[in-house]
């Protein structure tokens, strides 16, 4: 756990064209991480940053895990790469059938990519083709659902409700939106909002539209994550199921976030009862070591498309590192330390603590409304100036402060690592206190 002796800051930084970033302004003051371990970075210089947000929502086990580093070290060193189109490699089998024994109901297969955003696109494609082989290839519209994010491909942002990630770009015709469930009468809510469930109901309104005929499927984060966490409210996920049953309407859920562990349950689909069709993961998948993602679809998604015969492709679709031995490795190891460590059931165990701490960030100025749900959280701070403003300020002020947090327009996220302690859950909860203060 010691910081690192050499500051190895590159002396121009302009050739790198930094992803979802300002890079005129970060490029003139720039925030550098070069180590991590445990449930902290270090700057270059050595300063000690507290990960209030696992990275970016995904290194739920912490950083520096010895095992995972050991599995992908044996991984490489007995075969770098194997294709997995018409061969494949016995850890990618192995992954899966794992998977499948932890996902709840018949989601029992698993089709692996690199990212979230390539999970959703992948899973929007699988839709499409389930719906073609039943014979119903009228099929082809999707419902997302305002605030949504589903990552950055063509497919997620037109099924995303994030305004920035669509305007620049052309999108997908035949997708309409759900109200988002960020009621204002639910501020301060601890855990899942009382009211909000009447909003599955939009759905009805959008099949009465088009006609269930034409509607593919529907896809949410049970939790949405990226525009500021907003928990569902009690009752709206089960409501989204049936209607979506009703009607043969796929039902997708997005847990690239809410998967391996940050509710207090294996998926968000354990923890709240209710089975999706499809899923998306990505991020705790491998602890963010090597990239993957993947789709886990249910037992008669998978033999819908298994209808031709055996010769027949069944699915045109894949990545030349799909199922990559290295990220198998890894995801597998992950799994053991999530299995020893009974992490999904310490991120249950402390959610309570971690509710108790975030709402007693109420009544600081400009806070307007808490979330929380597992081991995350959302503070809404009143806007100043344009929108974003203070909550850039919010991060660039954790940041200096010793805590790393995500910035969503004026709202906070935190989502630590499954491995914290509380006197660590402490710590971040003084500093968010001190950060919120000093920019009032
Ligand atoms: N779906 C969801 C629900 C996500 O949260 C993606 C898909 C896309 O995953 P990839 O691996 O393609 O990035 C995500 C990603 C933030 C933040 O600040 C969130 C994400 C990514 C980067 C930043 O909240 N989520």
């Amino acid at each position: 756990m010691t910081p690192p002796k050499s500051a190895p800051v590159a002396n121009n930084m302009d050739a790198f064209f930094m992803p979802f970033t300002a890079n005129r302004q970060f490029k003139k003051n720039p925030r550098l991480l070069a180590k991590a371990k445990g449930i902290h970075y270090w700057t270059p210089e050595g300063r000690k940053i507290i990960d209030g947000t696992a990275g970016l929502w995904c290194v739920n086990a912490g950083h520096g895990r010895e095992e995972i580093k050991a599995a992908i070290a044996q991984q490489l060193e007995e075969m770098d790469y194997a294709p997995s189109f018409q061969m494949g490699h016995p850890k990618s089998f192995e992954l899966a059938a794992r998977h499948a024994a932890l996902l709840p109901g018949d989601l029992n297969h698993a089709f692996y990519c690199n990212s979230g955003s390539e999970a959703v696109d992948s899973a929007l494609k699988i839709a499409l083709a389930y719906h073609r082989a039943a014979g119903q290839g009228t099929r082809t519209r999707f419902i997302g659902r305002e605030r949504g994010y589903h990552g950055v491909g063509f497919g997620g942002i037109s099924v995303g409700g994030m305004v920035n990630n669509r305007k620049w770009f052309t999108l997908l015709a035949g997708v309409d939106h759900l109200p988002h469930t960020h009621l204002p009468e639910n501020a301060f809510s601890k855990g899942e909002p009382e009211k909000g469930a009447h909003l599955a109901d939009e759905l009805e309104k959008i099949v009465g539209l088009h006609d269930a005929s034409n509607i593919a499927a529907v896809i949410v984060e049970p939790c949405a994550g990226s525009t500021g966490y907003l928990p569902p409210p009690k009752g709206y996920l089960k409501r989204l199921r049936e209607i979506c049953d009703k009607h043969g309407i796929l039902l997708i859920f997005d847990e690239v976030i809410t998967g391996f562990g940050r509710l207090g349950a294996s998926f968000a689909a354990e923890k709240f009862g209710v089975i999706p069709d499809l899923m998306t993961v990505a991020k705790g998948i491998s602890n963010a070591t090597v990239p993957m993602g993947g789709v886990f679809v249910r037992k008669h998604i998978y033999e819908g498309l298994m209808q031709g015969p055996d010769s027949a492709i069944d699915l045109f679709h894949g990545y030349t590192y799909s199922a990559h031995p290295l990220a198998c490795a890894a995801a597998s190891a992950v799994l053991d330390i999530y299995r020893d460590e009974a992490l999904f059931q310490r991120s249950a165990d402390l959610s309570p603590y971690w509710e108790q701490g975030v709402h007693s960030l109420k009544g600081l100025p400009n806070v307007t409304d808490i979330r929380n749900l597992g081991l995350a959280c959302g503070i809404d701070l009143a806007p100043k100036g344009a929108v974003g403003t203070r909550g850039y300020e919010a991060f660039t002020k954790a940041f200096e402060l010793g805590l790393m947090v995500r910035q969503s327009g004026d709202a906070i996220a935190m989502s630590p690592p499954l491995i914290i302690e509380k006197n660590q859950i402490d710590e971040i909860i003084e500093i968010t206190g001190k950060t919120i203060k000093a920019i009032a």
